[in-house]
């Protein structure tokens, strides 16, 4: 723990000798190197254990100041969760621009070759509160706080570059539907649920993020293997005042991404906090995940020509169209020392902008930049968390704002207004035409009405035309996905009417969710407000499973093993995940370890809290008696139906086979492309074989029998 101690010095707990006050006095470290504990005015605490009372068996006392200044303290250690993106996790890091890229913008950020600029990202879920599962289906938060030179950029972005609707004035409403349903109180972290399709059902507007949400990409394997969109068209402003629209992409280095419902659904139970573990850990071992910023750049002649408004947030401009450039990269390299102190105090605010990066009129931006500032005085309870370290620019500031709860950087001086003629340094800072934020001159005006424009009329072409661009896996996940949400729904009608804007969008998708759902017959289409285009080009690069990563790197190898297991298998499985960069796990039937064939002892963790859906492919290395033994084991035999269930890589060994067996799985092995014999096959192809990620082609097998 550091202290500032008020007289210059600080004060480190751990490994300092003393222990600083103000007044220069000092506490003594004890013995045993810790230092006093103290209560927050200084004071050394004589008892910890009991508070003061008149008598032994008698009333505590009033007086006891260490007890009432504890219980308060305590008292007070929540602050409102956020509205949404409640549940979130954050990292340090940097972002280091690749080449100066003055003719498109002033933004320092952006100014040199090599420039590195302190970031801070926090990944979240939208839906769910504080504590629920990582897992949930739900669009991710992807928001980056940049500590420029020239005060703080705050990308706050999502891993889905659409959203549901196209007037912030909606929010609230999609926002209510979305999260648990009033008079309950439930269901937590999820849309599986009448409110939300009731609400999706007549807002056609939101149909291209129903796929979306409907689709993998909602249910990411970490927040490592995704994309991070700004979503919004904004603009680049060089220092001449040239302007140049701009459409921001993060692409992560790891590839990208997914798990399967049922995957999904079973993590959460394992553990909750899959998704936050990854990052921490990932960063602990020295993988620091990475994105690359891309620039999709365009101007008003492409904006004019273009099939959609590019102020519509619910439409993307595809890569295929207008290509993303790559011009930094994103690398998270430090864990947050104090989870409350950073995650849960950073204050992101979508009006943070910086000289050189403005706004454009999309609706939802508008209004995005008067929610986040006014949110944050809610949660944070005061107009000075800009001060908190996390939230505060790393580049000079001063201004005349002044006061309020918790001020801790007063202006020094005796002029705290402007103009003044105070001389030099006393009169305080001034403003600077050249060098300040100036807005891009657009013209605006025209009648005050409540209108939204005929160029957003479209709902259902970008729909379809992100369904068209998945692979077959995919549009099957998507069809699965509608009719569990769905499913959920007591109300008829209100599947009846999600099926009917399903037929503007596909129709085979549209008859698979009615049938899914047991619909006795097809309703009519949705009317459209435009007729759905058929001729848009299909979009590869929205599809996760068409462009799947070229290595197992930085995923997870779970290796089950028994006692008397092949010690020269298990390593040579071992070095070979090493040389991919993969991690591997020891799994053991016993928590102490099991005795290998060498006599060798090999932890593990132990195999009721290391089911196969914490791992990215299996092996099994094991004595067939041992396997016999483990047959009894409703964890044992979940670790390997599942593992083939969500279409895993699987290596065994033969002594492996009783397993398999009692998972049922004929003649003990996984009889598909999946599997490695691990008698047959080396393990250096096996996990040459994991690049892949899945065994799709078994995921029809499993659903059809
Ligand atoms: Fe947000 N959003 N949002 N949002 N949003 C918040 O600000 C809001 C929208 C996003 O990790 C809140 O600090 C409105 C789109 C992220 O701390 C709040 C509208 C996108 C985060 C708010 C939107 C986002 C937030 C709640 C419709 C993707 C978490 C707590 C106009 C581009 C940031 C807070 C973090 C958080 C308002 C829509 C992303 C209430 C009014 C679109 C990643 O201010």
């Amino acid at each position: 723990m550091t202290r500032d101690a008020g007289d210059g010095s600080t004060v480190r707990y751990g490994d300092q000798e003393v222990v600083r006050g103000d007044g220069g006095e000092t506490h003594q470290v004890a013995g045993d190197g810790r230092p006093p504990l103290t209560t927050q005015q200084g004071v050394v605490v004589g008892d910890d254990q009991n508070a003061l009372r008149a008598g032994e068996r008698g009333p505590s006392l009033l007086e006891d100041q260490h007890f009432r200044e504890k219980i308060f303290h305590f008292d007070h250690e929540r602050i409102p969760e956020r509205v949404v993106h409640a549940r979130g996790y954050g990292a340090h890091g940097f972002f280091e621009n690749y080449a100066p890229l003055t003719d498109i913008t002033r933004a320092a950020i952006f100014s040199e070759a090599g420039l590195r600029t302190p970031a801070f990202v926090r990944f979240s879920t939208v839906a769910g509160s504080k504590g629920s599962g990582d897992l949930a289906r739900d669009v991710r938060g992807f928001a980056v706080k940049l500590y420029t030179r020239e005060g703080n950029w705050d990308l706050v972005g999502n891993n889905i570059p659409v959203f549901f609707i196209q007037d912030a004035i909606k929010f609230p409403d999609v926002i209510h539907a979305a999260k648990q349903e009033p008079d309950r109180g439930f269901p937590q972290a999820q849309t599986a649920h009448d409110n939300f399709w009731d609400f999706a059902s007549l807002m056609p507007e939101a149909t291209h993020m129903l796929l979306w949400i409907m689709s993998d990409r909602a249910i990411p394997r970490s927040f490592r293997f995704m994309e991070g969109f700004g979503v919004h068209t904004f603009r680049l402003v060089t220092a001449d005042g040239r302007s140049t629209y701009v459409k921001f992409h993060w692409k992560p280095k790891q590839g990208l991404q997914s798990v399967v419902w049922n995957e999904a659904v079973k993590i959460n139970g394992a553990d909750p906090d899959f998704h936050r573990r990854d990052l921490w850990d990932a960063i602990g071992r020295g993988d620091f995940p990475e994105w690359e910023l891309g620039l999709q750049l365009f101007d008003d002649d492409f904006a004019d020509r273009f099939d959609f408004d590019v102020l519509d947030p619910t439409k993307i401009i595809p890569e295929e169209l207008l290509p993303v450039r790559p011009v930094g990269r994103l690398v998270l390299d430090r864990v947050v020392d104090n989870f409350f102190a950073e995650t849960e105090q950073v204050a992101f605010c979508t009006q943070n902008v910086v000289p050189g990066i403005d706004f454009t009129n999309d609706p939802l931006l508008q209004g995005r930049n008067f929610s986040y500032l006014d949110t944050q005085l809610k949660r944070l309870g005061s107009p000075n968390f800009t001060y908190l370290p996390v939230n505060a620019p790393k580049c000079p500031f001063a201004h005349f704002q002044q006061d309020g709860h918790m001020a801790m950087a007063n202006p020094v001086g005796r002029a705290n207004y402007e103009p003044n003629s105070w001389e030099g340094a006393e009169g305080g800072p001034r403003e600077d035409p050249g060098r300040g934020l100036t807005s891009f001159p657009e013209e605006a005006g025209g009648p005050k009405r409540r209108l939204r424009a005929e160029s957003f009329a479209d709902h259902y072409s970008q729909a379809r035309q992100f369904y068209l661009s998945q692979t077959d896996i995919e549009q099957l996940h998507i069809a699965d996905a509608f009719t569990f949400e769905l499913s959920k729904c007591e109300k008829v009608q209100i599947r009846t009417r999600i099926v009917a804007a399903l037929r503007n969008v596909h129709e085979e998708l549209a008859a698979t969710v009615a049938e899914g759902l047991g619909l006795r017959e097809l309703p009519d289409p949705a009317p459209a407000a435009r007729p759905p285009r058929q001729d848009l080009a299909s979009s590869p690069a929205l599809s996760i499973v068409a462009r799947g990563p070229a290595s197992f790197a930085g995923r997870k190898l779970g290796l089950l093993i028994t006692n008397g297991a092949d010690a020269q298998i298990i390593a040579a499985l071992r070095s070979a995940a090493e040389s991919e960069g993969t991690v591997t796990e020891i799994i053991t039937p016993v928590a102490g370890g099991v005795d290998a064939s060498d006599g060798s002892l090999i932890p593990g963790r132990q195999i009721d809290g290391a089911p196969s859906v914490l791992f990215d492919a299996i092996a099994i290395v094991a004595d067939p008696d041992a396997a016999r033994a483990l047959t009894a084991s409703p964890a044992a035999r979940d670790f390997v139906a599942d593992a083939y269930a969500h279409c895993k890589f699987i290596a065994a060994t033969a002594g492996a086979e009783p397993l398999f067996a009692a998972a049922g799985l004929a003649g003990g092995a996984v009889a598909d492309g999946g599997f490695a014999d691990l008698s047959e096959q080396t393990p250096a192809d096996f996990i040459a074989r994991c690049r892949q990620l899945r065994f799709w082609d078994r995921q029809r097998v499993v659903q059809d029998g």
